[in-house]
């Protein structure tokens, strides 16, 4: 059994994942582990594609590099993606959401190529990752929160943050 909780914080990018994981990890102690880092350093890919400047994930080298610190507990998974984690070492996942047109500033603000830019926000507008979500894990864990604001993330961290004290307590001893 784990004594601290993994969390997931997943959506599409630019929804705000890193900002409430960092908000997360200080307010909570929890480790964030942005996957995107550990793909790269840790070699968990299969190369680079050029035309959506992003790297082909081998999803079963990054579970494989992940596995033994993961399984202890106490993590904050910030990944697009939420599928590949096992049910059994996930606690609660939240799917953030936000308004297109916030999006798309977002993304336009980080120079991506059209291409990656329209499938990202076709992605939100379809609710790709929610469904996801949803499909992969129980019904009772998956949170859906709106990241439009300043305000929702610091009411989303909160209540984040409530949900971790609560799980400390139903798991301690
Ligand atoms: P992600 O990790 O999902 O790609 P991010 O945390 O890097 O997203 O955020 C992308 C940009 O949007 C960044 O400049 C911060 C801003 N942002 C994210 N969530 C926000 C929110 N709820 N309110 C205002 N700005 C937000």
């Amino acid at each position: 059994m784990r004594s601290q909780p993994n969390i997931i914080v997943t959506g599409t990018p630019g929804v705000g994942k890193t900002t409430h994981c960092e908000g997360l990890a200080e307010s909570t102690g929890l480790k964030h582990l942005p996957i995107n880092d550990i793909v790269k350093e840790r070699g968990c890919h299969d190369g680079f594609d050029e035309e959506f400047k992003s790297w082909i994930v081998d999803e079963d080298k990054l579970l494989d590099a992940i596995e033994d610190e993961v399984k202890q507990g106490g993590y904050i998974i910030d990944w697009h993606a939420c599928d590949l984690f096992p049910k059994s070492w996930i606690d609660l996942v939240v799917v953030l959401r936000v308004d297109s047109t916030l999006l798309y500033d977002r993304l336009k603000a980080r120079d991506y190529p059209e291409v990656k830019l329209q499938e990202n926000l076709d992605s939100e507008i379809m609710e790709v990752l929610l469904q996801e979500a949803r499909d992969s894990y129980d019904e009772e864990i998956v949170v859906e929160l709106t990241s439009n604001t300043s305000e929702d993330m610091e009411s989303n961290v909160e209540r984040i943050g409530g949900w971790v004290k609560q799980w400390r307590k139903d798991n301690a001893g």
